[in-house]
């Protein structure tokens, strides 16, 4: 595909404007970037992987114990340390490197730190003995997955419906828990599928069948035959340009990108500079990609101030809203069990990311240790277009006065795949100081087998709706919980809340019956800052309570949220309860540097008592202190028939904008970028 598009750029180039050179530029640009320099907060590199790996193995010999690597990341340095080397990078008070490892010995979680500075040093080594399982490794659902096409009654299933079992692929499946007292085992659920005719195995369920698996001992442990379901048929599944049949919609038009003077931002090592702004790229295996120590330049003080310590997305809550036996179970956490960053995959280039990216690579722990080098799997780009500020003045008599700035963003992407969905995750920076998270959904609905092919047959509820015959795309939700670690003008914050509230005027002071003004509230505690968006209209700010500007605001930053999502589910159900952290939109706590996943540190199979529902109940302080925002995306999906085969991108974003940060329009004075000829370029 990549070649095609070369081909079809060169030949448009060529008969039309003979732009040879300008391609082969662009093509180099393509390239990996080499992360050299070295910052307190980068993520683990291979030789440190290798290192946590030979360290951990010396400690436990793989010739007389079974270990597994379920989670290898940077244990985060003490803020404090890290903020005071970084604000004096001559002295040499760097925090010390520590990896933080979760990792399955001999059949007990252990949680260890490691010294990457010195081989074979373990400094810790503790057992989790609490509730809930490590993130799953690839390789054990590999392992898993291939159980039932080498176990007979399965075989005999398969051969009941008529199918070849050299045409099903499998696929695992987080259990959940429903209020079993009992510790309990590592078990998957296990779903076939038909690829027959098809690559979009997802659609063509194998459905009646009910199969676990113990992945410790590897083995099928239940496994029932309920009935026989129709496979839904192959036809008109296929997402494949090579294997989709003619004709084509119209080819849409040619299009190409130039920077003449260069991409706008530079990478050194993992810290990227564009223009006002300043931030860390990181990684982790299990949040993706994690943007740190964000500044911006502010050019009346004549310095880069602070914004943002930390921001990445903390959990991923999908739960489906079918109750029989074949789906209740279904209500995953695609971070915590998964590895959201585990789950990334690498970026196509020119189509991911337009021809001017720059691309990253990351590096993980394989269960064995091993580093697993993902190419590709970030890219950063300036994003053109779009008007930044306008005004057209036509209120001065005899003057013609229309000013415009175009604006240029700066994106930071990677997309992760768990399983049949796709989610694009973007941060987005604008020169006038706003941050933009932004998540898309695309890939494969999960579809359920019934034999039903028109919507008249329905009887009763199917959960879902009847995307194509004998297919239901299953409702369900789409809950993503970012960690927002603001640091305003430094490290002591408070959150405000500002209502905006109906005055009614009942003493004829005005003609008017009604207006509406604000009030706010420096919010005190966790209690008071759960907030449920959308019921009354608030403005919700992080500010620096000892910063002011010139007219004597206090300096922050706004969350503007993008339509609220309320969960369905009741309190007490299970799922809700592991989940609990999407019982309100926005939570505020106290920075605490082991609170990082709002879903808790052992989420397969967890039982909800280490949420972020839980931790807050503790009702801290928040006033005038360092500070997290949580803020949680939701979207309920009910699935139509544009979802089937596979879903156009379904996009959704926030803003995090300045709010009396500075004293003015922070791009007053910035201009438009320049617009280029393409260079020796004629019209057609
Ligand atoms: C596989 O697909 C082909 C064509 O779509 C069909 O003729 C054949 O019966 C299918 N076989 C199985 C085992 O589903
Ligand atoms: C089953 O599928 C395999 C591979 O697709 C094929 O080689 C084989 O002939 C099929 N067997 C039957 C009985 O259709
Ligand atoms: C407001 O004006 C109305 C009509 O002029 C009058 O009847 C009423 O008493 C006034 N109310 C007050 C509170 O002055
Ligand atoms: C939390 O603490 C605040 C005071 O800091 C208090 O007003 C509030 O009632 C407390 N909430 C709960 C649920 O305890
Ligand atoms: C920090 O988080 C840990 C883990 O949730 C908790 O045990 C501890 O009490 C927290 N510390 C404070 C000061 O809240
Ligand atoms: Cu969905």
């Amino acid at each position: 595909m990549i070649m095609k598009v070369w081909q079809l750029l060169a030949l448009v180039t060529l008969t039309l404007f003979s732009c040879v050179e300008v391609e082969v530029e662009a093509e180099e640009e393509v390239s990996t970037r080499a992360w050299q320099l070295t910052h307190p907060l980068d993520p683990l590199s291979q030789q440190e992987l290798t290192l946590v790996q030979t360290t951990v193995l010396n400690k436990y010999p793989t010739a007389t114990n079974t270990v597994f690597f379920h989670y290898v990341g940077l244990q985060d340095p003490d803020k404090a340390t890290l903020l005071k080397s970084l604000s004096s990078p001559r002295s040499h008070s760097q925090p010390p490197r520590t990896a933080f490892v979760i990792a399955i010995i001999n059949s007990q979680t252990h949680q260890l730190t490691v010294n990457l500075q010195l081989p074979n040093v373990v400094l810790s080594d503790t057992l989790h003995r609490g509730t809930g399982f490590p993130t799953l490794t690839v390789e054990e659902q590999t392992e898993a997955i291939a159980l039932p096409l080498k176990y007979g009654p399965f075989l005999e299933s398969v051969k009941k419906r008529g199918l070849n079992v050299s045409e099903v692929v499998c696929s695992s499946f987080t259990v959940g828990w429903y209020g079993q007292t009992e510790r309990g085992r590592r078990v998957l659920r296990i779903e076939c599928f038909l690829k027959n005719g098809t690559a979009n195995i997802y659609v063509r369920p194998i459905n009646g069948i009910v199969i676990l698996a113990d992945i410790d001992r590897m083995e099928i442990v239940v496994y029932r035959d309920n009935a026989v379901e129709p496979v839904p048929k192959a036809e008109n599944t296929e997402y494949r340009a090579s294997h989709l049949k003619p004709p084509f919609s119209p080819r849409l038009h040619s299009y190409a990108f130039h920077q003449p003077q260069g991409p706008g931002f530079t990478i050194r090592g993992h810290t990227l500079s564009w223009a006002n702004w300043k931030f860390h790229i990181g990684y982790d295996v299990r949040a993706g990609v994690v943007i740190s120590t964000a500044s911006i330049y502010d050019p009346e003080v004549h310095k880069s101030r602070s914004v943002l310590y930390r921001g990445y997305i903390s959990e991923l809550f999908v739960p489906y809203q079918d109750p029989t036996e074949e789906w209740y179970y279904k209500t995953f956490f695609d971070a915590g069990e998964f590895g959201f960053g585990q789950s990334m995959v690498s970026l196509e280039p020119l189509h991911d990311c337009p021809p001017h990216a720059q691309f990253l690579d990351v590096y993980f722990a394989g269960r064995d240790g091993t580093p697993q080098h993902l190419k590709n799997a970030i890219c950063v780009f300036e994003k053109y277009g779009g008007i930044s500020w306008r005004h057209t003045e036509t209120g001065i008599p005899n003057e013609e006065i229309r000013e415009v700035r175009s604006d240029v963003s700066l994106i930071v992407r990677s997309v992760v795949t768990v399983g049949n969905y796709d989610n694009v995750i973007d941060w987005e920076f604008k020169p006038s100081g706003s941050i933009k998270p932004a998540i898309s959904l695309s890939g494969m609905l999960e579809i359920k087998a019934v034999d039903i092919t028109h919507k008249d047959q329905i009887k009763g509820d199917q959960h879902g709706t009847l995307v194509s015959e004998n297919s239901i795309g299953v409702y369900h939700d789409h809950y993503y919980i970012y960690h927002l670690d603001f640091d305003i003008d430094g490290v002591d914050n408070s959150f405000v809340k500002t209502n905006l509230k109906t005055v009614q005027v009942t003493d004829n002071s005005s003609k008017r019956k009604s207006y509406w003004t604000t009030s706010s509230e420096v919010v005190k505690s966790e209690s008071d800052a759960k907030i449920k968006l959308g019921l009354s209209p608030c403005e919700l700010a992080v500010v620096n309570p000892s910063k002011k500007t010139s007219t004597g605001n206090e300096v922050g930053y706004r969350l503007i949220p993008n339509a609220a999502a309320h969960p369905l589910l009741t309190e007490d159900d299970y799922p809700q309860r592991r989940g609990a952290f999407t019982n309100y939109n926005v939570w505020v706590t106290p920075y605490n540097k082991t609170q990082k996943w709002a879903g808790g540190l052992y989420v397969d199979q967890s039982r909800g008592d280490d949420t972020l529902a839980v931790w807050t109940k503790q009702n801290r302080s928040i006033e005038n202190k360092d500070i997290v925002l949580w803020y949680v995306v939701g979207i309920h999906h009910v699935p139509c028939q544009e979802d089937f085969p596979i879903m156009p991108l379904l996009s959704t974003e926030f803003e995090l904008r300045p709010t009396n940060f500075f004293e003015r329009n922070p791009v007053l004075k910035t201009l438009s970028p320049g617009i280029v000829k393409w260079p020796g370029c004629g019209k057609p």
